[in-house]
């Protein structure tokens, strides 16, 4: 390399070194500014948006979802709690015994219409309400459910005491409806469902009968 190449390329360097550390000296706001250019000139047609002034992050109203509200349980011992099931199916793992433990977020879901579970609550009780309720979830969404609620003394001959009625399930509501009549005489609570907007089959968490 003759002497002048050599000073040439020397030069190059030291242009190059410059220009390196006065990108390394820019202020946060200059570099920004640089990134943002660069982007434009990449994108033709971005549409750049000015971000609003505020103090606290905020939610759109139409983003809000609510918290469910409890489902409140009449006063009085749930005569069914962990009282042995009987069910027309159930769909995977939502066996009918979830229907009667106890926890509102575990469930039975039957495998097809009609569905039907019945208590068994091992000795004879004058019962005038039960209650029947779904997961109180934001995920579960609104459903209908079409049921009838009949009760019996020997599991075989049963007497109808709600007749069949369509129910809106909704978190707004507690995702629960309390159903109330003339106090009977029986050992065995059945509910007959007969459509389910929300599924393939009836779903309960929790059938609660009370005195
Ligand atoms: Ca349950």
């Amino acid at each position: 390399m003759t002497r002048k190449l050599s000073i040439i390329f020397l030069a190059v360097i030291a242009v190059s070194a410059c220009a390196g550390i006065a990108g390394l000296l820019l202020t946060p706001d200059e570099a920004a500014q640089k990134a943002a250019l660069q982007v434009h000139e990449n994108t033709e047609y971005v549409t750049w948006v000015k971000t609003p002034e505020q103090t606290e992050a905020t939610t759109p109203p139409e983003f809000f979802v609510p918290e469910p509200e409890p489902f409140v349980l009449p006063e009085g011992e749930n005569l069914a709690k962990g009282k042995k099931v009987e069910f027309s199916g159930f769909t995977d793992v939502y066996n009918g015994r979830q229907a009667t433990d106890g926890r509102d977020r575990t469930y039975w879901e039957g495998e097809a219409f009609p569905s039907w579970l019945s208590v068994d609550l091992e000795a004879s009780y004058n019962i005038s309400a039960v209650t029947i309720q779904i997961p109180p979830l934001r995920a579960w969404g609104a459903r209908t459910q079409v049921l009838k609620v009949s009760v019996s003394l020997d599991g075989e001959n049963w007497t109808e005491v709600s007749p069949e009625t369509a129910y809106d399930f909704d978190t707004k509501t507690g995702n629960g409806f309390l159903i109330e009549f003339d106090a009977v005489a029986a050992q065995f609570v059945r509910v007959d469902i007969a459509s389910n907007t929300g599924a393939i089959g009836g779903q309960i968490s929790e059938l609660s009968v009370f005195e």
